[in-house]
Formats: C-alpha cells, sequence, structure tokens
C-alpha cells in the first residue's frame, strides 16, 4: 500500500475515525553540492518519489499520540514535550514540530498516524521528510494558513530542536520540489531555481550497506567540519581584510577573487580558540552548535576542509550548466570530481562508497558519488536511460544493499 493509503488507513485502525488531513513529503538526494548548505554555498538536490505520509487530527487532549507502521514506539506526548528528551528517536520529531507551532496549536493535542517507504538512516532525508509531511498535514488539520517557505522554515528549526545542526537544503527541496527538475537552492541572498532534467537520463540510489546514523560518532564528525569551515572562513576573512558580522562562512568570503588562491596559505590545521585569536573575534562566533560539546583545541584540517567547499561551489555552477546544455559526460566527470574532493579533502566517505562509486561507474553510469552527510548511507549515479539496470546490478552486487531507480518528483503535498 503507498504511504498516504497506508497511513489513512493506520489512522482508522487505531484511533477508529476519519483523518482530517493526509500529507506526504518526498525524501529528496542531492545531485552535487555536498556539506556546502551550512556554509551559506548552493546545492542541487531533487525531490524522489519515495515519502512519508502522515494523517492528523486534532485531538481536545493537549496530548500527541502517534504511531508509524515503521517504528514499532507508539508515542503518547504532553503538548510542550522538550524534543531533545524523547528516549525514542521519531517522537522527538513529533515534540518538535508541536513546539515549533507552539501557541498556534492553541493547547489541542492531535492524533497522529505516519507510514513511509523511504529507508531510515540513508542519507534519502526520512527525517525531514516526517518533518515537513507532519507541518503540513497540522497545517491543514488546524487550519494555519501555513505558506510554503514558512513550512520550510519551521521544519529546519524543528530538525535542530531535534539535534541536527542542520544547513536547510533537505527541508527546502522537500518543500518546493517540481517534477522532472532538479532545484537549485542559493543562501547567500537566498534563491531558489527549477533545472529540468533532459529526457533521456536516469538517477539510480544504492546503499553503501552502511548505515549513516544522525547520533554518536557520525554527528560529531558533521559538526566538526560545520566548525571547522567557520574556522577556515574567519581566517580567510581576516587575510583578506573582510568584515563578517555574525557567524563567519565560507559563502561570505567565497565570492571575493583571491579567495580560492588564499585557501592554499591557509594553515593545515587550526582549532577554534587559536583562529578566534587570530582573527580577533570571540570564539562563541564560531562554536555555536547546539547539540554536543565541541573542544575548542581540537587541531582540525581546515585547508582541506576549505578547498573541497569553495570548489564543490562551483562544481554546483557548472553542474547546472551541464544539466542545461544535456551534456551528460560533463556533469559526470563533475560528480566523480565530488566523490574524489568528499573522500581526499573532506574525509567523509568510507572504504564502501569508494567501491560502491566505482562499481556504479564501471557498469555505465556517467558519474557517480556519495550523497548526503557521508560517513555511510547512499551513492547517487546518472546515467543514459537504458543502463540504469546494469548500474543497478552492479551496485546491489557491489554492497549488498537495495539500490533503485529516483526520479526527480514533485514536493510536499495533501493527499
Ligand atoms: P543528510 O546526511 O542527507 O541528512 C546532511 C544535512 C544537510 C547537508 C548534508 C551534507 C541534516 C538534516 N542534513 O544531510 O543539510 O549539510 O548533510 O551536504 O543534517
Ligand atoms: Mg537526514
Amino acid at each position: 500500500m503507498d504511504p498516504a493509503a497506508a497511513a489513512a488507513a493506520l489512522f482508522r485502525s487505531t484511533f477508529a475515525a476519519e483523518p482530517a488531513a493526509v500529507a506526504i513529503a518526498p525524501g529528496r538526494v542531492n545531485l552535487i553540492g555536498e556539506h556546502t548548505d551550512y556554509n551559506g554555498l548552493p546545492v542541487l538536490p531533487f525531490a524522489i518519489g519515495q515519502s512519508t505520509a502522515v494523517a492528523v487530527a486534532p485531538s481536545g487532549a493537549g496530548l500527541l499520540e502517534g504511531v508509524s507502521r515503521e517504528f514499532p514506539e507508539p508515542a503518547r506526548l504532553p503538548l510542550g514535550a522538550d524534543p531533545a528528551a524523547c528516549p525514542e528517536p521519531w517522537h522527538r520529531y513529533l515534540a518538535a514540530a508541536a513546539a515549533v507551532l507552539g501557541p498556534r496549536l492553541s493547547g489541542r493535542g492531535a492524533r497522529i498516524a505516519v507510514a513511509s517507504d523511504l529507508p531510515p538512516a540513508s542519507g534519502l532525508s526520512s527525517s525531514s521528510a516526517l518533518t515537513v509531511a507532519l507541518l503540513l498535514a497540522l497545517d491543514a488539520a488546524f487550519g494555519l494558513g501555513l505558506d510554503r517557505a514558512a513550512l520550510a522554515a519551521f521544519a529546519a528549526q524543528a530538525e535542530r530542536l531535534a539535534g541536527a545542526e542542520t544547513g536547510g537544503m533537505d527541508q527546502q527541496v522537500i518543500a518546493f520540489a517540481e517534477a522532472g527538475a532538479l532545484l537549485r537552492i542559493d543562501f547567500l541572498p537566498p534563491a531558489m531555481r527549477p533545472v529540468p532534467v533532459p529526457a533521456g537520463w536516469a538517477f539510480v540510489v544504492a546503499s553503501s550497506g552502511q548505515p549513516a546514523p544522525k547520533g554518536g560518532a557520525a554527528r560529531d564528525a558533521y559538526n566538526e567540519r560545520v566548525v571547522a569551515t567557520r574556522i577556515a572562513a574567519a581566517l580567510l576573512a581576516d587575510m583578506l581584510g573582510a568584515e563578517i558580522e555574525g557567524t563567519p562562512l565560507l559563502g561570505h568570503v567565497a565570492a571575493i577573487d583571491a579567495a580560492p588562491v588564499l585557501v592554499d596559505e591557509l594553515p593545515a590545521r587550526s582549532s577554534a580558540r587559536k583562529a578566534a585569536a587570530a582573527a580577533g573575534i570571540p570564539l562563541e562566533r564560531l562554536v555555536t552548535l547546539a547539540a554536543g560539546a565541541f573542544d575548542p583545541d581540537a587541531q582540525l584540517p581546515v585547508r582541506a576542509y576549505a578547498r573541497h567547499v569553495l570548489a564543490e561551489a562551483e562544481r554546483v555552477d557548472l553542474a547546472c550548466a551541464a544539466v542545461e546544455a544535456g551534456d551528460l559526460a560533463a556533469l559526470g566527470e563533475l560528480m566523480a570530481a565530488s566523490h574524489a574532493s568528499l573522500r581526499d579533502d573532506y574525509r567523509c566517505s568510507t572504504p564502501a562508497l569508494d567501491a560502491l562509486v566505482k562499481a556504479m561507474t564501471r557498469a555505465g553510469a556517467a558519474g557517480a558519488r556519495l550523497t548526503g552527510a557521508g560517513f555511510g548511507g547512499f551513492a547517487i549515479a546518472v546515467c543514459e536511460r537504458g543502463r540504469e539496470q546494469a548500474v543497478i546490478g552492479a551496485a546491489a552486487a557491489a554492497a549488498g544493499g537495495p539500490a533503485f531507480e529516483v526520479a526527480p518528483s514533485a514536493g510536499a503535498r495533501l493527499a
């Protein structure tokens, strides 16, 4: 059963009532532009056909009662529950959605049923799909009148409450995607542009066989890179004599002509404390992470990280041009370069992801790369239509996990 029908059926069988609204939010995959969003630099993701659906009805109880087809533990949370304190991970997203809507729910609770055909902890954004679907269903059921921009902004805020220092790409593409197109997203200043995909191309995603969990060591590794790239931005701004207000991001210096050259003059390693002192800014501007403790004296490979981020942002521009020109070979080369940079400079690949990318390329993909944060999870490949079965077969043989075709699909909607 598709997720929308399954969520509605689960709602009826659990609560013996009709849902007031059913919302569907797709997962997403990032074609190129990895670890750029939290630097204020562009990304090129698309929404996929696999999705999470949420059926909702308001209740008078001041309680969030939730059931899920995929997760065994039902939720029974007071409306003001602290998302970070929920022991069951999927409950955090229910509490976080209610927390960001706050007084808009007028103290009323909700009954919620969830069904999904997105693999969790994969880099396909199952967490953001759940958050966006939940907010859209609550919007319709409570008549809140949120527009798409508010939906994406509330979803990003909710995910931060649930513990991920997210850059905002996932929630935005899930809210705004159009079928048949990639969505180029810029952050400094904010902008969005659909980039239609040529009909003769196919996309394949494949699991590396290792989960990409959002907790523990993987989250620390992600957050370390967030801080390290802020350190690089502060040092580069200092070298360029540029004033940055607030948190320094590589996006603030990327447009300055000399920046790519000066990257090679960054120290190979630096710590947040040393960089803050050198740039004459308070340490708190670099270390503002909501989740987890961060060691301000940790020596981080800031030069290699910055080299990846600035080169990756340029690859996003070139990839948009390649898609618009219908140049599959050029796009493939950019994807290969992105993977090499993530492996060698950003150090977020794994041997399983490297082997998967190699196997898909050998099987006829024009290009392949890890997608999402890395440290496990999925890879994406692009190929000429007709070759997708060969790429899927090679991926499944190399990594043993699920591999399937994905097509650029519409964003979140009501059922
Ligand atoms: P994944 O690993 O797919 O959840 C994460 C971030 C993105 C982006 C990518 C790296 C969250 C919810 N998402 O994606 O915003 O920074 O890593 O490009 O943290
Ligand atoms: Mg995610």
